[in-house]
């Protein structure tokens, strides 16, 4: 029997992924990519690049993250790197057994929005998701109310429109990270295109009989739809 879904559309999504120096960036983007969890550090240099593929309400999303180092001498490429990127993944460490990560690489997630904004990187239309990372090593699971506060001060400044805040620890379930992944890609302008477009195409099909009786003669008309609706 033939399936009268409409087809999986596919969405290519650059994400970056930056943050203080040592707090899980790259075992995040490892797990996501099928990876275990590995206790040794090796710390990325420049850059980490990594893919993985999520689908969701018949959607591919292929996410590509640009892990960016927090090295200054880097500084540099930063434009490069950050060019045409959809997203932003900014991290922060959460454990309380090693408080002097906390505070600093809080920090560092307002530098980093400083730093961005600095290479005239528009924060406006892009998502920025914000995890507190390690909470397997925390006593506070949830960014506290003073967090909360502070990256919605941020986010004025920078006047970003779309942002979500997660917590967890690469170390346990995924899941909830890899939901609000896929709802801030949703809110990509890509994704926003593709809506666009699927929406134009349901419409087209859906007047194609009503257009076939109004345009006898017009063929033209009728194969561009046609194209359109097999697309
Ligand atoms: N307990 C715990 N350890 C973690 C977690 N995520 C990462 N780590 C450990 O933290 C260390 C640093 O992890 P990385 O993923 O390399 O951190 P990074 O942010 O990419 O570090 P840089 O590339 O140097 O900036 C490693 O020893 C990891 O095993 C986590 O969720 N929980
Ligand atoms: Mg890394």
């Amino acid at each position: 029997m033939e399936d009268d879904k409409p087809s999986i559309s596919e969405i290519q999504l650059k994400v970056v992924v930056a943050g203080y120096i040592g707090i899980g960036k790259t075992q995040l983007l490892n797990r996501l990519a099928g990876k275990e969890f590995n206790r040794h550090y090796n710390s990325t240099v420049a850059l980490h690049l990594e893919r993985c593929v999520r689908t969701h309400e018949r959607v591919n999303y292929t996410f590509f993250f640009w892990e960016l180092d927090d090295r200054d001498h880097n500084v540099g490429c930063r434009r490069l790197y950050t060019a045409e990127a959809d997203m932003v993944i900014l991290m922060w460490d959460a454990s309380t057994t090693e408080r002097r990560f906390r505070e600093p690489s809080f920090k560092a997630v307002g530098q980093w929005l400083n730093k961005l904004d600095d290479i005239d990187f528009a924060l406006e239309n892009r998502p920025v998701l914000f995890v507190m990372n390690k909470t397997d090593r925390s006593e506070i699971k949830e960014p506290t109310p003073e967090e909360k506060k502070q990256i919605e001060a941020w986010v004025k400044t920078y006047g970003i429109k779309t942002y979500d805040i997660v917590s967890g620890s690469v170390k346990d379930s995924m899941e909830p990270f890899e939901q609000k992944l896929v709802e801030c890609a949703k809110k990509t302008t890509k994704a926003f295109g593709l809506a666009r477009t699927q929406a134009t195409q349901l419409a087209t099909v859906g007047n194609f009989p009503g257009v076939r009786e109004a345009n006898n003669n017009s063929g033209t008309v009728l194969e561009r739809k046609v194209t359109m609706g097999n697309f």
